[in-house]
């Protein structure tokens, strides 16, 4: 339990503070953290850090970007959408009510992507850069896998704890789903709003990274249609090629597009079909029309629009159990030539957040 407890202490920083800064940026953070836990920023972080116990959701940073290839900028997504989201009354009611705790940001060297990737003697030099000169090398180093650990860390200190991430790059769903894989006793179904298939064995040699966490997580929650993917709609290859050969279930968005009410029935009777009680929720901000978030690495126009995918989320809840969920891909310092952005995709993200959070309760 208490090693739990010092290994989350370690490998997380509160709100904001998993960007590492001493200068440039620094002060973005300190409002916000400031903004939460007022001047007493360590009691108040480890206050946040005992409630998980008792949680019934745990909110959780997760600033890199390293594991997306082509526009970065999603390290920016976790301390710019929370802005927004401490700002907003009905978040800051779920706090009050004890529904929610922000546990902090996963700590970012932003050069790495996973410890599988990297040579022993890097390994140590970033282990004692992280963690101090003490044993602690039963510690992760780069974010995907500090990620995975600290979401074991806090499955096992709440086992009904249910996790919502904000990314970042679309990289971080794999670990949190090989942790749900690991704690969960049932078999899931994943929801994966995304243009984009993300069905990649390897990305130019490289397993875990934004374009291939789903061909992976399809593989570990069994096939079987479980991997349910909405709004693709830039994809070399044909829906019928991926269902196919990787038997998961696509809804192309030109087909929502011609009828959003159908397209919401259909996906939910194919989700009857599977006959598991527990979803996931995996949003990738691009599967939503760049029309309305145009802030991100890979936006795509003619995609989905808000209200299908706030829709579709609500009716999860009334007969699934919505066990943890993610939204990645906002990068809120892209495109800040366009009028009115980031502000309409920070907006839209917060948006996203509340109805994930409250499918959850
Ligand atoms: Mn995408």
């Amino acid at each position: 339990m208490s090693s739990n407890f010092s290994d989350l202490k370690l490998m997380l920083r509160p709100p904001g503070k998993g960007i590492y800064t001493v200068s440039s940026g620094a002060s973005l953070a300190d409002h916000l953290i400031k903004k939460i836990y007022g001047t007493h920023i360590a009691k108040g972080w480890q206050a946040s850090l005992e409630r998980i116990p008792f949680a019934p959701v745990i909110l959780l940073g997760f600033p890199s970007d390293i594991g997306a290839g082509i526009r970065r900028g999603s390290n920016f997504g976790p301390l710019l959408i929370r802005q927004k989201l401490y700002a907003d009354k009905r978040f800051k009611d779920l706090l009050e009510q004890e529904q929610i705790c922000d546990v902090g940001d996963v700590m970012v060297i932003p050069q790495l992507l996973s410890d599988a990737i990297l040579t022993k003697a890097q390994k140590q030099k970033c282990q004692k850069a992280l963690y101090g000169p003490a044993m602690n090398s039963h510690l992760p180093v780069s974010p995907l896998s500090i990620l995975e650990q600290a979401s074991r860390c806090i499955y096992r200190l709440n086992p009904q704890a249910k996790l919502i991430a904000i990314g970042g790059d679309h990289s971080m769903s794999l670990p949190l789903v090989k942790t749900l894989k690991q704690y969960t006793q049932q078999p899931f179904a994943i929801i994966h709003f995304d243009a984009h298939t993300d069905l990649l064995q390897n990305r130019l040699g490289i397993d875990e990274c934004f374009g291939t966490w789903a061909y992976h997580a399809n593989q570990l929650i069994g096939r079987k249609q479980r991997l349910i993917q909405i709004g693709i709609r830039a994809s070399a290859k044909s829906k019928m090629y991926w269902e196919s050969r990787l038997k998961v279930k696509q809804f192309w968005a030109n087909q929502i597009l011609r009828n959003e009410e159908d397209a919401i029935k259909k996906i939910l009777d194919h989700l009857k079909s599977l006959e598991l009680p527990n979803v996931y929720i995996s949003n990738d901000i691009d599967g939503t029309s760049e029309a309305f978030a145009a802030c991100t690495g890979t936006p795509e126009p003619n995609g989905l629009s808000p209200t299908f995918v706030v829709r579709l989320i609500q009716q999860l809840k009334s007969q699934w159990n919505v066990i943890g969920a993610d939204l990645t891909e906002v990068a809120p310092l892209l495109n800040l030539d366009r009028p009115n952005e980031p502000q309409k995709t920070l907006k839209l993200s917060v948006e996203y957040l509340l109805t994930m959070i409250k499918a959850m309760l």
